[in-house]
């Protein structure tokens, strides 16, 4: 049985991780956190001083997942989207959070200063939904809200929804 690929953008914090380890329980289908995977092998290829993290090294990324996706059934989960195959995906989800909720949730995690700030506004400016419609096709590319625990439900009805229908349609 073909399985469709599936990515999970949007700013830290919006609830990629969440959602993708639930979909991935109740699917069977792979989840892999590219940020977790990048910090194991570490893939890196330097460190921003300016948004204090290490650089991912996308080159190396790309190399390792090329087998698993091609097999087809993985989610994918990344704040960024743009170096990614666009062959990769089946569909993508940009999961937004209102500011208020995403500020506690960042400051939850200990993120404060500037760091606090800019994740606040790759929010506001939607920056990470506006790499996703540049890097894919925009009927493929979805904003899905992630404020509530009620958002989290409908946003995995829906994608189980989809990933029913997208396997009787390609199977
Ligand atoms: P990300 O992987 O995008 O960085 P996460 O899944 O780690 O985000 O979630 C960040 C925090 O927010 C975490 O404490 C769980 C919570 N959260 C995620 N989705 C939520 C939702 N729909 N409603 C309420 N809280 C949520």
């Amino acid at each position: 049985m073909k399985r469709p690929n599936i990515l999970l953008t949007g700013t830290p914090g919006v609830g990629k991780t969440t959602l993708g380890k639930e979909l991935a329980s109740r699917t069977g289908m792979t989840y892999i956190n590219v940020g977790d995977m990048a910090k194991e092998g570490e893939l890196y290829e330097g460190f921003d001083e300016e948004y204090d993290c290490p650089i991912l090294d996308e080159d190396r990324v790309i190399d390792e997942l090329e087998d698993k996706m091609s097999e087809g059934g993985v989610i994918v989960d990344y704040h960024g989207c743009d170096f990614f195959p666009e062959r990769w995906f089946h569909i993508v989800f940009v999961l937004r959070t209102e500011n208020s909720f995403l500020y506690d949730r960042l400051e939850s995690r200990g993120y404060k200063g500037k760091k606090l700030q800019d994740n606040i506004q790759c929010e506001i400016f939607q920056t990470l939904y506006e790499e996703a419609m540049l890097s894919y096709r925009e009927e493929i590319v979805h904003q899905l809200p992630s404020n509530t625990p009620e958002d989290l439900e409908r946003n995995l009805d829906q994608i189980m929804q989809w990933i029913e229908q997208w396997m009787k349609d390609n199977n």
